[in-house]
């Protein structure tokens, strides 16, 4: 495989240990083993291994606020000094009181004074953990998903970050869905500052990028269209994704959700990407960010779509012809099968 692997040995330091779902605690799907599946399987299909190295900030606080990124790499620290892991046994931190507009009635928004009140100004599910590596992991991941960048910047057609965390359902202020910072996100206004007029954010994983959604709604220079399970049918991040998001101010007709139905499949699948292309033809883009979550394979515990390999490699195929493309790993939760469909997405790039 003739494609640039970007990764950070730091990936591994974030051990979520699980999720809380419905109030009670589960193993969890995103570990870090998804890291060594992915690059043994890159490793073995003979791709280029490069290191992530190190970027500013200012990458990031060009698509996130300054408030959620300072929550973010400090939050451990406080959290570890505080009584919650001594007295009350508490070894990751979980929010538990949320401001929703419901409790705010359009009162004036106070960060809470206590650490445990304040967490759910930021973190909007219970299913997004932060342990001690988290942070680490967190900004290597978008450090890997920027080296891709630099190296399509330098003329490479493609990169493939194996970003972990995944960061797709990270919002402007907002994390949740086992995401904390938004790698694809970052990478696609990177590619804007590198000399992209237009860029393009593709979204494969089976869940809706809502986060990248929230990032690029109101912009005309970044595009995003995503497919992904029906939130209506009942699937997260269930309150967003629906085909009517079209986008806002000069945004609008910028963004397009396709939901697609439990047990779509390849066929139906594919007709939802080729939706994509065309809308990313009619943008001008001059580089894309596939958002490569592997989730939405038939093996994955995560997701009814029952897309194949060869789907998979087939959309890369059809994606990847619309100009140079940074590929940022999202969700894809099946140990056993990661890797081969990675190689097989992949592999489709350029063909
Ligand atoms: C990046 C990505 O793919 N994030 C996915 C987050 C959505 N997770 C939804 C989890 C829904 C609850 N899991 C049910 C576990 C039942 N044992
Ligand atoms: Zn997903």
């Amino acid at each position: 495989m003739n494609l640039p692997v970007v990764w950070h040995r730091d990936a591994l330091l974030h051990e979520p240990r699980g999720e809380v779902w419905l109030g009670v605690w589960e193993p969890g799907t995103e570990v870090p083993a998804r890291v060594t599946a992915l690059l043994e399987a890159l490793r073995g299909a003979g791709a280029e291994l490069v290191d992530a190295r190190s970027h500013e900030d200012g990458a990031i606080l060009a698509v996130h606020d300054s408030s959620l990124v300072e929550h973010l790499a400090t939050v451990w620290e406080e959290w570890e000094a505080s009584v919650y892991p001594t007295e009350h046994g508490r070894d990751r931190v979980v929010p538990y009181v949320f401001p929703t507009d419901g409790l705010m009635t359009g009162l004036p928004l106070r960060p809470p004074r206590a650490l445990h009140g304040r967490l759910g100004m930021f973190c909007y599910d219970t299913m997004t953990l932060i342990g001690p590596g988290t942070w680490a992991a967190a900004r290597a991941s978008v450090d890997a998903a920027l080296t891709a960048a630099d190296l399509l910047a330098a003329g490479a057609p493609a990169a493939y970050a194996l970003c972990r965390p995944p960061g797709h359902h990270a919002g402007p202020r907002a994390y949740g869905g086992s995401c904390y910072l938004n790698n694809a996100a970052v990478a696609a206004q990177a590619l804007r500052a590198s000399g992209a007029e237009r860029v393009a954010v593709c979204d494969l994983d089976a869940h809706h990028g809502n986060g990248t959604q929230a990032i690029f709604y109101d912009r005309a220079d970044v595009y995003f269209g995503s497919v992904h399970v029906d939130p209506g049918a009942g699937w997260f991040p269930h309150y967003v994704g629906h085909a009517d998001e079209r986008g806002a101010g000069p945004g609008l007709g910028s963004n397009r959700n396709l939901p697609l139905k439990p047990g779509t499949g390849d066929a139906g699948w594919l007709g939802a990407v080729d939706v994509l292309c065309q809308d990313v033809r009619a943008h001008g883009a001059e580089a894309l960010v596939i958002s490569l979550g592997l989730d939405a394979a038939a093996s994955d515990p995560e997701s009814p779509l029952e897309v194949t390999a060869q789907g998979y490699r087939e959309a890369l195929r059809r994606v990847g012809e619309f100009g140079p493309a940074v590929v940022v790993q999202e969700g894809g939760y099946d140990l056993a099968t990661l890797g081969e469909l990675a190689v097989a997405a992949l592999s489709g790039l350029g063909e």
